[in-house]
C-alpha cells in the first residue's frame, strides 16, 4: 500500500529538520516503509482539499489507502503499531514506550514551543526581556526532570522506541539555543538519535527538498 505524507513546499527552517514531517519520515525509515511526499504551500494548506485531510490546515498528513491521519503522535503510533521496529513486543514495555510518546508531545514539547515562539516572534514586544527568563525556566525544569530520569542510559526505557523518536524530535528544537549543552546526558541522547541511519535518511530527504534549486 502506498504511503503519502505532506510536507512544506519550503520549510521556514530551510531544512534544519524541525518541520514535523521529519519525525514521520524518521518513523517510516525506522520500519523500512517507502513513502511518497506531496509538497504543499502555506496557501494550499488552508484550501478545502488540504483541510479535508487536516482540519487545522497543517502538515504533516498521512495517507494510506482510505486511511487519512493527521497529528504526528497518531501517525507515528500508527506506523509503530503496524510494523515492527518501533515498539517492543512485551506488552508492558510497549505501554511504557507509548507513555513516553505522550510525555514528549504533551509535557515536554509545549514549553519548548513556547520558548521557540517567544524567541522567533516576540523579540520586539516591550515585555519580551521580562518574559523570556520565565519561559526559559519552564523548559529548564523539564530538561532537569528528563535528565534525572534518563541518567546514564542510552534510551528512555532500555531499547530505542517510538518514545525516544518522539522525545529526540521534540528536543532537537532546542539545539540552536544551547540549552541542551547544560545537560550532557540529554545532549548525548539527542546525538544518539541523530546518529541513527534512519534519522539521517529522513533528515537528508527533507533537506534535499528544502534546498533544491528553484524552478
Ligand atoms: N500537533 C501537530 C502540530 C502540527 C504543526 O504545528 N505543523 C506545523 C509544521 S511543523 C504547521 O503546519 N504549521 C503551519 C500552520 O500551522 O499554519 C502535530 O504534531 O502534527
Amino acid at each position: 500500500m502506498t504511503v503519502t505524507i505532506t510536507a512544506f513546499e519550503r520549510s521556514p527552517d530551510g531544512g534544519q529538520g524541525l518541520a514535523r514531517d521529519t519525525r514521520v519520515r524518521w518513523a517510516l525509515e525506522e520500519v523500512g516503509q517507502p513513502y511518497e511526499v506531496r509538497l504543499v504551500s502555506f496557501g494550499a494548506m488552508k484550501e478545502p482539499a488540504h483541510l479535508a485531510l487536516h482540519p487545522f490546515g497543517q502538515i504533516p498528513t498521512y495517507e494510506e489507502g482510505d486511511l487519512v491521519l493527521f497529528e504526528t503522535g497518531a501517525i507515528v503510533l500508527h506506523i509503530a503499531e503496524r510494523q515492527p521496529g518501533l515498539l517492543p513486543d512485551d506488552a508492558d514495555a510497549r505501554a511504557r514506550a507509548i507513555a513516553w510518546m505522550f510525555a514528549a508531545l504533551n509535557t515536554v514539547e509545549p514549553p519548548i514551543l513556547e520558548f521557540a515562539t517567544a524567541r522567533l516572534f516576540e523579540k520586539d514586544r516591550p515585555w519580551f526581556e521580562e518574559r523570556l527568563p520565565l519561559v526559559e525556566e519552564r523548559v529548564r525544569n523539564r530538561l532537569r526532570q528528563l535528565s534525572a530520569r534518563l541518567g546514564d542510559a542510552d534510551w528512555l526505557d532500555c531499547v530505542f522506541s517510538a518514545g525516544d523518536l518522539m522525545m529526540v524530535s521534540v528536543l532537537l528544537r532546542l539545539k540552536s539555543s544551547g540549552m541542551l549543552n547544560k545537560f550532557p546526558n540529554l545532549a548525548g541522547y539527542v546525538a544518539r538519535g541523530e546518529a541513527r541511519a534512519a534519522y539521517k535518511r529522513a533528515f537528508a530527504a527533507q533537506w534535499a527538498i528544502n534546498n533544491r534549486a528553484v524552478d
